[in-house]
């Protein structure tokens, strides 16, 4: 039932124990309606359960292939008309979606069969944006969570002199740009060739236009869905969120920051050292070496993954392994070919391949006539065969990988397509988040050579350690693994403070941040006011999609690769594995993806890993080399530490 990977699910799966739902549902101060008679209040049976819940099943599976339909339409084709289908489609699908959630209470203490249970508490809380009950609460929601996400997708920054003294990479593109407007995708190929600060510095609050108009509409948003939280029967809607992984949403939150204090001096050492080069790059008045790198210059919009400045840190005297973005330019790759090579490494692992359907319904490159959401998606439209990607994909290794990102979710999509409508969704949406990077993690220099796009595999390391190659594969690796870390982690940081109230309205910008400050040690690179809403400018804020998905899946991807990398019988170091074309491997992994969200999320994590919960040992152990020559470097250099 997990219907659109990076969408806002109206259905998102998750999956949590009676106990947990418990805990979650205790409104701080306010009170919630009586909305949960129990069993024994209103005489209810078992049979009647089993009976609801088949109900809901079959009515729900309906109403979302309907609203997947017009939401599919509208993000492939944004115009009014589109726009409002789609929040219709929403309306109808989040109004049942709620008379199920809430009719879903009326089973508690009942003896059920444990299937039923599950069924019931996912029920209670799937809905990403609950609407409250009142018909034009409801309508009012929908539309402005649409037509925010259609802003964003409409968003574009309009430089006043075009040309004129930009870089001959901006030139380019102001020329190729028919109305000398550059989107998303556009502003995204700059941002990562330009090295010319002013430049950078212009994208960077050209982008950030487009969200100011947002802000109120934010607020109101939060405002609707907390009341819709509400009466579900949760404080707020970050509690709903933080309800969908199988244990108290407290716990949960302890458990990211045990995660993230694994991880941090990893990203410690990663900052000081990517700080250092970009100082000598651009001089301590541009990059304060003791403090906060400023926001634009790490090659991303929102300084989320660094490997697009990877030429800039590169320390000269350690060659780079290859570049991909040439690589696939070189072999005349086009962007259909991209996602040849993703499907192909699902072949080889022994997974059916797509349908001819996806071939000719996804959306691979974007179209010349119209605006369209760019950001990729992957859509599972009919809950069967109907699966699509979204993408405007440029041919550039970036690309490559989010091709495979994106196959990970089409391939979960198909894997548990026996299961129940309420048990098609990831274990949880972190798992739903790593398989395709997991994927990706076996795309190594080897992997490129064995499919024909890299000639020569750079020398292996030896036994006294690793060699330049793979330090400069690993430094390349981690500028987008390490670097997202705290970025992954901080966005609902800030989106659960809003839902709580502890940030308010007036508050938005200036605690985004001090978050940003705070986790990622980066600053914005001009004075920002709350005249600015820097949180719209990254898509899943504007278009509602929850985030703490994307951190939990950089932990898993490294678990998930040491578990099938052992399954295959790669020996060697982590790095170096590459699970293509194993079958062995392939098989553990369709039995998790088969398994939906069936069963709580550790025995997901077990029937792969053996392990019961996120455990960041696998990042480490694959970035161990570099980790020690990062801090090698920055004692040589005297780099400082933080900021
Ligand atoms: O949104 C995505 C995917 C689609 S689910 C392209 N990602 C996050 C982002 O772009 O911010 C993948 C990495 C993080
Ligand atoms: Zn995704």
């Amino acid at each position: 039932m997990r219907t659109r990977a990076c969408r806002s699910s109206l259905l998102t799966i998750c999956c949590l124990l009676t106990t947990f739902i418990a805990l979650a549902q205790k409104p701080a101060g306010k009170k919630a309606p009586a909305v949960h008679k129990s069993a024994a209040a209103t005489h209810a049976t078992a049979a009647d359960a089993i009976k609801f819940v088949d109900d809901a099943e079959k009515r729900l599976a309906d109403v979302t292939v309907k609203s997947n339909r017009a939401d599919w339409v509208q993000a492939t084709y944004i115009t009014d008309d589109t726009e409002a289908i789609a929040a219709d489609g929403e309306k109808e699908a989040t109004a049942l979606s709620t008379e199920y959630a809430l009719g879903a209470a009326k089973y508690t203490g009942l003896q059920l069969p444990p299937d039923v249970a599950r069924k019931l508490l996912l029920l209670r809380i799937s809905i990403t944006l609950p609407a409250p009950t009142n018909p034009a609460e409801q309508e009012e929601l929908t539309k402005l969570r649409v037509g925010l996400e259609a802003d964003y997708g409409k968003g574009k920054y309009c430089p006043s002199q075009a040309a004129g003294e930009s870089s001959p990479a901006a030139a380019n593109a102001f020329a190729d740009a028919e109305d000398k407007c550059l989107d998303i995708t556009a502003l995204e190929r700059l941002m990562a060739q330009s090295r010319d600060p002013k430049q950078l510095l212009d994208l960077w609050v050209g982008w950030h236009k487009i969200s100011p108009p947002m802000r109120p509409r934010y607020a109101r948003l939060t405002e609707l869905s907390n009341k819709g939280a509400r009466e579900l029967g949760f404080s707020d809607v970050g509690v709903l969120w933080r309800a969908g992984y199988d244990m108290p949403p407290d716990q949960f939150t302890s458990d990211l920051e045990r995660l993230w204090q694994q991880v941090r001096p990893l990203y410690l050492s990663l900052h000081a050292y990517v700080r250092s080069q970009l100082v000598k790059k651009y001089g301590p008045a541009v990059v304060p070496p003791n403090g906060p790198i400023p926001a634009h210059l790490l090659g991303n919009m929102w300084a989320q993954e660094w490997g697009n400045i990877y030429q800039l840190v590169a320390p000269p005297d350690v060659k780079a392994p290859y570049d991909l973005d040439e690589l696939l330019k070189a072999k005349k790759v086009a962007p259909l070919d991209m996602v040849h090579y993703g499907e192909n490494f699902f072949k080889s692992l022994g997974f059916s391949p797509h349908p001819q359907s996806f071939w000719d319904r996804s959306q691979f490159t974007k179209p010349r006539d119209r605006d369209v959401v760019c950001h990729a998606s992957a859509w599972d439209i009919d809950n069967q065969e109907d699966v699509r990607l979204k993408m405007c994909i440029q041919v550039r290794g970036e690309d490559f990988i989010t091709v495979h990102h994106e196959l990970g979710h089409t391939f979960y999509f198909r894997a548990y397509e026996n299961q129940p409508y309420l048990f098609k969704g990831g274990a949880n949406d972190g798992f739903h988040e790593a398989i395709g990077d997991t994927m990706a993690l076996s795309v190594t220099p080897e992997y490129l050579h064995q499919v024909g796009l890299l000639d020569q595999v750079p020398p292996a390391s030896n036994a006294a350690g690793s060699s330049d190659a793979d330090i400069a594969y690993l430094l390349r690796q981690a500028l987008d693994k390490v670097a997202f870390l705290p970025f992954g982690l901080l966005i609902d940081q800030w989106r659960w403070k809003v839902f709580s109230g502890e940030i308010k309205p007036e508050d938005y910008n200036k605690s985004w941040w001090e978050l940003r400050l705070k986790y990622q040690g980066v600053s914005p690179p001009v004075a920002r006011s709350e005249a600015d809403f820097d949180p719209g400018a990254k898509y899943h804020v504007a278009a509602s999609v929850p985030y703490m998905r994307y951190f939990l899946a950089r932990i898993y991807q490294f678990q998930f690769q040491r578990a099938l990398c052992k399954e295959a019988g790669v020996a060697g170091p982590l790095y170096r594995c590459s699970i293509y074309g194993n079958k062995a491997a392939g098989a553990k992994l369709n039995k998790m993806l088969a398994m939906g969200a069936s069963k709580p999320w550790p025995d997901a994590m077990e029937a792969l890993t053996g392990q019961r919960e996120g455990d960041a040992t696998a990042i480490l152990d694959y970035f161990a080399p570099l980790k020690k020559w990062l801090d090698e470097q920055n004692a040589k250099n005297n780099a400082p530490m933080g900021w």
